[in-house]
């Protein structure tokens, strides 16, 4: 099991690579996904928030599978993202929970004043966050498009 910090061994090309079809199958075949981990705070509000809105989807706990490091690996190189939980809805890559840790590695960019650039990231990566997209009202007819909401009246 890896740490909040790192996820064990670094992978190897044929690792990744044999990952990668795997990861890309379950996305395919299920309308949501949720990888996760079991310790992490992040998932668990991601999970809560689901579990309210009634939502059935896909749940992989990456620290429990014999192949979870490596699914990570291949999971960062497809959508650009290391972190969990990493969200897809209808194959669509969504993102992590409240993009919280980009927008805090910004502050040095705002403070030597290159507030457009950070202005613009900061917006980008926030509205790809689960928990933007819901606060926007925009994650419900997303889910519910899916399928994944069988009665859309939890509007939360
Ligand atoms: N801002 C991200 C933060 C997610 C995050 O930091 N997740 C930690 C686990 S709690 C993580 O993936 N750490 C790297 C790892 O476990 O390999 C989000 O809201 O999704």
């Amino acid at each position: 099991m890896g740490t909040i910090w790192s996820s064990g061994e670094p992978k190897s090309r044929e690792q990744i690579e044999m990952a990668l079809p795997k990861a890309k199958e379950i996305v395919a075949s299920n309308p949501v996904v949720v990888f996760s981990k079991t310790y992490c705070g992040y998932c668990a509000k991601v999970k809560k928030l689901f579990k309210e809105l009634n939502v059935s989807y896909k749940l992989i706990e990456l620290d429990e599978e014999s192949d979870g490091d490596e699914i990570q690996s291949a999971l960062a190189e497809w959508t650009g993202q290391r972190t969990v939980p990493n969200v897809f809805i209808s194959g669509k890559h969504i993102g992590g929970c409240d993009g919280e840790c980009f927008s805090s590695a910004l502050l040095p960019f705002w403070l030597i004043n290159i507030w457009l650039v950070s202005w613009y990231v900061t917006v980008e990566l926030a509205d790809s966050a689960v928990m933007e997209k819901h606060q926007a009202g925009k994650l419900v007819p997303m889910l519910t498009e899916a399928g994944a909401i069988a009665n859309n009246s939890a509007q939360l």
